[in-house]
């Protein structure tokens, strides 16, 4: 069983202008709990008074998901999660050599000093606290500086050890696989005799963060990152709706309220102002609207002639769309839809060559719309369409 963790609130809010208010987000948490996500990464405190002020408010929720908050390496940041009363506290460090260099002018056994420090004293203030620790930039990094980090973290409290290809580097079947990683990393946890829980973070750069993600869960990774609409820095992380039906679909995991997700994307779309993609899998306008007259006439027999999932997972519903592409079986659906069932078929193909010159306007017909046509059509009228 799989875990996943959602960061909308997080890792999404840190889209370029995007800003989610207090209530808000306390919105997108509840849904987030309806869908039955396992963490729920509510912000980083320190950034800002109104994200400290959210991160309490979703905390002291009665949610069945996990509530977490974002740190750094610091006590003051870990201070002021706890404050909030969070139960998970992910804990962000870089250790590669050319970071700590360039960036930090530290050395690896200080970073590491001061990530343990700060791991021990999380755990001493609050025992039961869910502590992840991430070595930022994961997969670039040194692995020897990695597997250094991760178990002196583990050694000192850290529950979870987070892979994050935080510029969406890794490209599976290649040298850079995920599965790979996940599976090398797993093994110096169990010469070691550690078994903490093992997290990835799948940014996507090249559009493989899904495909990533999916090839660190064959290789046994415990909890994968998502957000809503697969916001975050630059192209974003892994899509929650796209994993969590291919995991419910494709890997038999079914444990998550799928129905709730297109009430979800709205919000957040709104919200965000970042519109989701009419072809977006899952969520998309037309991610189960059929065109072309070939498909609509096979789709209307039996659609799984060309989908491959159902739109019932997601509580929406197949359409045919109407366009120049649109053939008499499309039209004969959506004429049904109407309750249009007695024109003739001479009839039909008027409006047919109606509905088509408005499709080469580059738009589709809705049904109201099509009600003008087929109006226009018996009363010998032109229809003016714009
Ligand atoms: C960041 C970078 C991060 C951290 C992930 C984590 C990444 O915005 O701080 O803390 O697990 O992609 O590395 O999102
Ligand atoms: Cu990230």
């Amino acid at each position: 069983m799989v875990w996943v963790l959602d960061s909308t609130l997080r890792e999404g809010e840190q889209t370029p202008g995007v800003y989610f208010d207090k209530h808000i987000k306390l919105a997108i948490a509840n849904m987030l709990d309806e869908v039955g996500v396992d963490i729920i990464e509510a912000g980083h405190p320190m950034v800002t008074p109104e994200i400290h002020a959210a991160v309490k408010s979703i905390a002291q929720k009665d949610y069945k998901a996990i509530v977490g908050a974002h740190s750094r390496s610091l006590k003051a940041d870990v201070d002021l999660a706890l404050e909030c009363g969070v139960n998970f506290i992910g804990i962000f460090y870089c250790v590669s050599d050319e970071r700590l260099n360039n960036v930090f002018k530290k050395d690896l056994n200080t970073a590491i000093n001061q990530i343990t420090d700060v791991i021990k004293y999380a755990k001493s203030q609050k025992p039961d606290l869910l502590v992840r620790y991430t070595p930022e930039d994961t997969v670039r990094s040194q692995f020897e500086n990695v597997v250094t980090a991760a178990v002196a973290a583990v050694e000192a409290g850290a529950d979870i050890i987070s892979v994050a290809d935080t510029t969406g580097y890794m490209v599976p079947g290649t040298k850079r696989s995920m599965y790979d990683y996940i599976s090398r990393l797993k093994d110096e946890f169990a010469k070691r005799n550690l078994n903490p829980k093992v997290a990835v973070h799948c940014h996507n750069d090249r559009g493989l963060a899904l495909a990533n993600s999916l090839d660190a869960y064959r290789a046994g990774a415990d909890i994968i990152d998502a957000t809503t609409l697969g916001l975050g820095e630059r192209a974003g992380i892994t899509d929650l709706a796209q994993l969590l039906v291919v995991l419910t679909v494709d890997f038999g995991e079914n444990r998550w309220n799928l129905k709730k997700l297109p009430e979800l994307y709205d919000l957040v779309s709104k919200h965000s102002g970042v519109p989701i993609p009419h072809n977006f899998p899952m969520t998309g306008k037309n991610a189960f609207t059929h065109c072309a007259g070939v498909h609509t006439h096979a789709a209307s027999i039996n659609p799984m002639h060309y989908e491959s999932l159902t739109p019932e997972l997601l509580g929406r519903q197949r359409e045919f769309a109407l366009d120049h592409m649109s053939g008499i079986a499309s039209l004969r659906y959506a004429l049904g839809l109407i309750g249009e069932n007695e024109i003739d078929e001479e009839m039909q193909n008027d409006i047919l060559k109606e509905v088509k010159a408005v499709g080469q306007r580059g738009r589709t017909i809705d049904l109201s719309e099509l009600k003008h046509i087929v109006d226009a059509v018996k009363h010998h009228q032109t229809y003016k369409h714009i």
